[in-house]
């Protein structure tokens, strides 16, 4: 897979990729991260990106120009899937949708910036617009990060063991079951005598009958989609 992210501040996204299992699937060539700068796209001498919004209002809109300029030699070097706008009014982000986005090839997203990008923009390149929750964020960068961080631990080989993103909360819909390591007994509080059984059949069937507890309990909006 490879993803190419267009923003104006790459520094606000960069270190999610340097560490732990996101930068181990770089390493092992799972995955390719390009960051492009926005403001490498301008033509104007001051680099402008932004400009105020027809018909007057506070906040600056990102002009379409140097989007087209850099998603269009995007697109010349290679065919993408998608093209994701983050944007607090897009579609919200759920399990199933980084399931399919983690079956792509190529990928772009483009992180809006002050009021939004210019609804030409959304019109001429956008397939995808993506929220990742109601809540507002000073940008799309970390939200893609949050994306990129969903869709790719999914990809096979990126998690150690392959069975693990099988078994994720969210995956059958369910919320995940209690879990517990080692003391047995910590201060009093004893981990089930059940898990101590080695009746893996009971054991499963433990944590099935669990997750749906903390289903019903927490997010019964899950069990009736
Ligand atoms: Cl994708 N962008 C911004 N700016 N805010 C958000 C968001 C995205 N998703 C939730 N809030």
């Amino acid at each position: 897979m490879r993803i190419d992210i267009i923003t104006v501040v790459p520094d606000l996204l960069k270190s999610p990729f340097e560490a732990s299992i996101l930068k181990r699937a770089i390493e092992k060539d799972l995955v390719e991260i390009h960051f492009h700068n926005l403001r490498d796209y301008t033509t104007s001498s001051y680099k402008q990106i932004d400009d105020y919004q027809y018909g007057g209002g506070a906040g600056m809109v990102m002009m379409v120009e140097p989007i087209d300029k850099c998603i269009s030699k995007l697109k010349a070097e290679r065919d993408y899937d998608e093209v994701i706008y983050l944007t607090p009014d897009g579609d919200v982000l759920n399990q199933n949708m980084a399931n399919s986005l983690s079956l792509k090839g190529n990928l772009i997203m483009l992180c809006g910036h002050y009021k939004g990008v210019d609804q030409r923009v959304r019109e001429l390149f956008i397939t995808k617009e993506i929220s990742i929750g109601d809540y507002v964020l000073s940008g799309g960068e970390l939200a893609a990060a949050v994306l990129c961080d969903s869709i790719i631990r999914l990809i096979p080989g990126v998690l150690g063991n392959e069975t693990s993103a099988l078994t994720d909360a969210f995956q059958d819909n369910l919320l995940s079951p209690p879990i517990y390591t080692r003391p047995a007994n910590y201060k009093g509080l004893e981990v089930p005598e059940i898990l101590l059984s080695g009746h893996q059949q009971k054991i499963d069937n433990w944590r099935d009958d669990k997750a749906l507890e903390r289903t019903k309990e927490r997010r019964p909006d899950l069990l009736q989609e």
